[in-house]
């Protein structure tokens, strides 16, 4: 049976599509265009009350149970249980791995996510909050380093959905004014994952529809304006 996944070439997306890759799952991509409001449309918002993409729908999960999925940490924990790989099952190393994946979604994703838009979308430049979150982001980053100085992966010696998690953060990081030849074992950890086929085929899922240059109004007001604040 197909899994569908309303996603949108995003790092919260990526995460998906490269699980998806990785664990050899057959699956149909939904796009949801972000930048044309399509998050708010009623069938999307049937599955995620939270109009955010990644969002799944296994019509055959556990017990031949329909499962809808919002929240890429979720979907990553349940498809790797689901095809029984890229997460350890031995107990500890269960919650070494839990606690990185919550690590990128607590800390790595938001605060890198309030960095680039204050950097690059909000309308005045705040210098508060760009040092703040400026600050985190390489405090994150340090805190990455210590981990995979120690470690091979972020889940311990073996590549995990902690690691799947946090590299599409991780991509292009000049964007966020890193160099990271700064942090060698997060560059060494980088490359490593780059180099993985699943990885490659995962990034390249609509990857036409890549946003780049400056955020049209129109593009503005959906992620930004009103709208965002009106279906819920
Ligand atoms: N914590 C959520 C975050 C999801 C999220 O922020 N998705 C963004 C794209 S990366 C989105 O759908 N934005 C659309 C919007 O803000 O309306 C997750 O990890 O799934």
């Amino acid at each position: 049976m197909t899994i569908d996944v309303w996603t949108w070439p995003t790092p919260n997306g990526h995460k998906v599509h490269i699980a998806l890759e990785e664990l050899e799952l057959p699956y149909r991509v939904v796009p949801v265009n972000i930048g044309k409001g399509e998050q708010f449309n009623p069938a999307f918002l049937a599955i995620t009350p939270n109009h955010r993409i990644p969002a799944i729908v296994d019509p055959e999960g556990p017990g031949g149970r329909r499962v809808e999925l919002f929240e890429s940490g979720a979907i990553l924990i349940y498809l790797a249980e689901k095809a029984g790989r890229l997460i350890p099952a031995d107990p500890v190393a269960r919650y070494t791995c839990l606690q990185w994946l919550m690590f990128q979604m607590g800390g790595v994703g938001p605060m890198f996510g309030q960095y680039g838009h204050f950097t690059n979308y909000a309308p005045e430049k705040l210098p508060y909050a760009i040092e703040r979150y400026g600050n985190e982001v390489k405090r994150l980053h340090r805190v990455l380093e210590k981990r995979l100085s120690e470690s091979a992966f972020l889940a311990g010696e073996d590549y995990s959905i902690a690691d799947i998690a946090t590299f599409p953060w991780l991509r292009n990081a000049e964007g966020r004014g890193i160099d990271l030849a700064d942090y060698p074992a997060v560059l060494r950890w980088h490359d490593a994952i780059a180099a993985r086929p699943a990885v490659q085929r995962g990034v390249t899922i609509l990857a036409e529809n890549q946003r780049s240059g400056p955020m049209s109004d129109a593009e503005r007001e959906q992620l930004f304006g009103k709208t965002q604040f009106q279906a819920r």
